[in-house]
């Protein structure tokens, strides 16, 4: 049976969203909440990978790129984090830019990415972070430097006692050339409240990404769900973030992170299962009709499940990585990196093309 027949959504009382998403019509919060309580998933998934094909056809994209964590030391002391340290505490560490061009040198194949992020270390000035940039895009110059989330750079802000304009205009003149996602979280006070009172607010965030947009950069753009979220938080994040690409259109890629439990002081009420972080990615897909990209982070979902994830309206598939320490703090299971053919023999073996990408998503 096609499981895309109108009738088949009717009977599950869907069959007014099918034809929005069929029309590529704008679904609303109360879409969202339809989708979510719907009995099932696979229904639901069908619809975010019509969306996907729409957009991608087979194609599933990967990167070859390189993650550096410079420092977990943290003064947020976010209560979902497993990999801040306090400053002085054992296992705190801060890379040299030595360290740090070590490990770009010892990466199996030069990366086309180099994605750096860290805690927001209390001493730390913007000229680390302009000598660091310098020398990484003095040994890439070709790569594409995505390094620091909005928390980052607020932080650097405050520290230098300047704008985050200034701060991301400085970075960009260094070799900066887009912005991850990370340290979005969930956007609602009360969650944030209780998950990371001294982080940016959700209006920071969004305004700083904004920011780097109207300086030329693409950025990407995360959810941390599974958490003391409910379902309700999630689609008000989607929407926060659909608002703000149709302001700035600066948003390449958003990545759905599914939280991971170890080492966290969070209790969380209701763990995730499998098809719930499935249906979250497919409405991630529905309900982002302005964010080209949908990335299956297989260090957090876990290789099988960001294979599934590229059937519930994922189109990528991130890359290498090479050397994981956030998620692997909270026990995720994945391997530290993957090789290139890993990465398509993952892709193909859900019947998808694998295209490798740039940081931009240009095909390569
Ligand atoms: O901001 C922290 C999340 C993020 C946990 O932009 C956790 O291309 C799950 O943002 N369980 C960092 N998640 C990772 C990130 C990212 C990763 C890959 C690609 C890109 C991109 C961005 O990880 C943090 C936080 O939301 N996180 N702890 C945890 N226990």
């Amino acid at each position: 049976m096609n499981i895309l027949r109108s009738d088949y959504y009717e009977n599950m009382g869907l069959g007014d969203i099918r034809t929005k998403v069929e029309a590529g019509e704008r679904l609303t919060m109360e879409d969202g909440k339809r989708l979510f309580n719907c009995q099932e998933p696979l229904a639901v998934g069908a619809l975010a990978n019509l969306v996907r094909t729409r957009l991608h056809g087979k194609k599933a994209f990967y990167v070859v790129n390189r993650h550096i964590n410079y420092t977990n030391i943290c003064v947020n002391g976010c209560t979902f984090c497993a990999y801040q340290r306090e400053e002085g505490q054992s296992g705190g560490f801060v890379l040299s830019t030595e360290d740090a061009l070590a490990k770009i040198d010892a990466s199996p194949i030069a990366p086309r990415e180099v994605h750096i992020v860290g805690g927001c270390h209390p001493r730390l000035g913007l000229n680390y972070f302009k000598s660091l940039l310098g020398s990484v895009r003095a040994r890439l110059p070709e790569a594409v430097l995505k390094c620091f989330t909005a928390v980052e750079i607020a932080h650097f802000a405050r520290l230098q006692g300047i704008t985050t304009r200034e701060v991301l205009k400085r970075l960009q003149s260094a070799g900066l050339g887009m912005l991850p996602g990370g340290g979005a979280e969930i956007f609602a006070p009360a969650v944030r409240e209780r998950i990371c009172p001294r982080k940016s607010t959700a209006e920071e965030w969004l305004a700083i990404h904004e920011e780097a947009h109207s300086l030329g950069m693409k950025t990407n753009c995360t959810m941390l769900f599974g958490h003391i979220e409910s379902r309700e938080d999630r689609l008000d994040h989607l929407i926060r973030l659909r608002e703000s690409q149709d302001r700035s259109g600066g948003y390449t890629c958003f990545i759905p992170l599914p939280f991971l439990t170890e080492n966290s002081q969070l209790e969380t009420p209701n763990p995730l299962t499998g098809l719930e972080e499935l249906r979250t990615i497919a409405i991630c897909r529905l309900m982002l009709d302005n964010i080209p990209h949908i990335k299956a982070y297989w260090v957090m979902l876990g290789v099988k499940q960001a294979q599934a994830a590229l059937k519930f309206g994922a189109d990528d598939f991130d890359g290498t990585v090479v050397e994981e320490k956030i998620g692997h703090e909270a026990g995720a299971t994945s391997e530290q990196g993957m090789t290139r053919s890993e990465l398509e023999e993952m892709i193909l073996g859900c019947g998808c093309t694998p295209v490798e990408r740039d940081a931009y998503f240009n095909e390569v």
